[in-house]
């Protein structure tokens, strides 16, 4: 069995996966390739429409008794979970690795980002609730109730394949819902070792149905996770496109959607700015992950004092990093790209921006890391203007620099695209970075100051506005969208007095 086949084989056993078991007998089956080296890994199920309706199904029988076990005690799955992640921390890395072309580091990373959400989620498992009110009747009190929502579908993409599951299932999970989980098609393997994680500590507790995974190999597959009626809420991460089609279709059923979309998340750097962690901050966000987080810094707006010193710092910074397959590897900055089609929109972007006026400064090459792979060179090019092709979003380590004069125009330019989940600002001006992250500054849902727009905690609401689709998950109150808000009155008194005074 060639190395990356036997790996990924590997680390599903040592969380207790057993492919010959997951398929069901007579299956279909299909081949998972790593972005690594083209190479097929392994072969998993394939779910089918039938399957997504049966797994509705049992999570739907699963919700009342979870929705009836006292949050605390569902905090203690959550709990389980999170040390099972902390123990099996190196190895669902390598899957995340294998997969989707993660470095290391990168890869561990996401998984802590797990491990975070877990801990976070047991401590609100004792203390989400709601207000308490004046009533403006005597003896009559007025509170809310918090109740678990119901089952809910969770649909992610290939490039946080485990975090953002985590996100939303462990604080899903202490709000007392059932998940049915459809995972990006890229990521089979990594979404089998979370799911094995998390069936072993729902096993333990006595309730083994309340999170079902899907594998489907055609995404149209999924449509019974949109149109059920008993799927209370469809949260789900991807392209601008998907969410446009998921968003009216659940909402034509009165169904509820968290959805976080595309970004085009910028940073701007005013002339006050402190370049050396500027640098810093702008090349992790852009060429990270090689360009492939939601969050990637995907333009550059810059103070014309300061364009060009930035320019030529961000491309020497560049030119030191190193691209390459980082299996087993802990000097590979950049990994390769998903796929080959994310390459020709990388190209299509730079030759399209060309011909707007466009100049690659560096990058954009292709290396020839092995047999198979599509290895890139980040790329930074400079831009006279902000264009269409500019406010799109290209998944891919491409970085416009765009020239300002004041900053009225470098917030103009930030907000004038259609997405808005993630931005910055490098400046070491207090009212800079007060009108930036004022009423009439950057319109995202994640503003930061000296921070590169990537990268964010686990504590805060996560998500954007616009095309990004307006969802929040993970930290702050974003536990309230997987509940249901109960208003209640409660009559202590023998009167019957009607609100508003009104006589009957
Ligand atoms: C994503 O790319 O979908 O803020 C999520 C970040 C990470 C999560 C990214 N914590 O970059």
């Amino acid at each position: 069995m060639p190395e990356l086949a036997k790996a990924a084989e590997d680390a599903l056993t040592t969380i207790g996966v057993g492919l010959g078991r997951a398929a069901t007998p007579g299956g279909a089956t299909r081949t998972v390739p790593t972005p690594l080296t083209g190479e097929d890994l392994l072969s998993v199920p394939v779910s089918d429409r039938d399957d997504v309706a049966v797994a509705i199904e049992r999570a739907a029988a699963a919700w009342p008794a979870w929705a009836q076990t006292p949050a605390p005690v569902r905090g203690e799955t959550v709990r389980r979970l999170g040390d099972l992640l902390r123990e099996h921390k190196d190895t669902l890395a390598d899957l995340i690795t294998l997969e989707v072309g993660k470095i290391a580091s990168e890869a561990r990373g996401e998984v802590q980002e797990m491990i975070d959400v877990c801990d976070m989620a047991v401590g609100l498992s004792r203390r989400f609730g709601g207000h308490t009110l004046p009533s403006e009747r005597p003896g009559h009190q007025l509170q809310e109730t918090w109740q678990p929502l119901g089952p809910i579908a969770v649909i992610s993409a290939f490039n946080f394949p485990a975090a953002v599951w985590s996100w939303n299932t462990a604080i899903a999970l202490v709000c007392g819902d059932t998940i049915v989980w459809k995972p990006s098609e890229r990521t089979p393997l990594t979404s089998l070792g979370c799911a094995a994680l998390l069936a072993q500590a729902l096993t333990e507790a006595g309730h083994p149905d309340v999170h079902q995974l899907v594998l489907t190999a055609d995404p149209a597959d999924g449509a019974p996770l949109l149109d059920d009626g008993r799927i209370r809420l469809v949260s789900a991460t991807g392209s601008t496109r998907m969410g446009a089609e998921v968003g009216p279709r659940v909402q034509a059923r009165f169904g509820r959607t968290l959805l976080e979309l595309g970004g085009n998340n910028a940073a701007i750097v005013t002339p006050s700015a402190d370049l050396d962690l500027a640098v810093r901050a702008i090349v992790f966000a852009a060429a990270g992950t090689a360009g492939q987080r939601c969050t990637t810094l995907r333009r550059l707006i810059a103070h014309e004092e300061v364009v060009d010193e930035l320019t030529d710092r961000i491309r020497a910074a560049y030119e030191q990093l190193t691209v390459g397959n980082p299996w087993r590897r802990d000097d590979v900055h950049v990994g390769p790209l998903i796929h080959e089609g994310a390459y020709t929109a990388m190209r299509d972007a730079i030759d399209r921006g060309h011909a707007d006026g466009g100049q690659v400064v560096t990058g954009g090459e292709r290396v020839e890391v092995g047999p198979g792979g599509c290895y890139v060179t980040p790329a930074l090019a400079t831009m006279p203007e902000q264009t269409d092709l500019v406010r799109e979003e290209t998944f891919a380590p491409l970085l416009w620099v765009l020239p300002y004069t004041d900053l009225d125009e470098a917030i103009a330019i930030h907000n004038d695209v259609p997405q808005g989940l993630a931005s910055s600002i490098f400046t070491r001006d207090l009212r800079e970075a007060g009108r930036f992250t004022g009423p009439l500054g950057s319109d995202c849902g994640i503003v930061n100051v000296n921070v590169g727009p990537s990268g964010a905690e686990v504590g805060g609401a996560f998500g954007g506005e616009k095309a990004t689709g307006g969802g929040r998950e993970t930290g702050s109150d974003a536990w309230k969208a997987y509940m249901r808000r109960g208003t209640t009155t409660i009559n202590h008194s023998d009167e019957l007095p009607l609100a508003q005074g009104v006589e009957f």
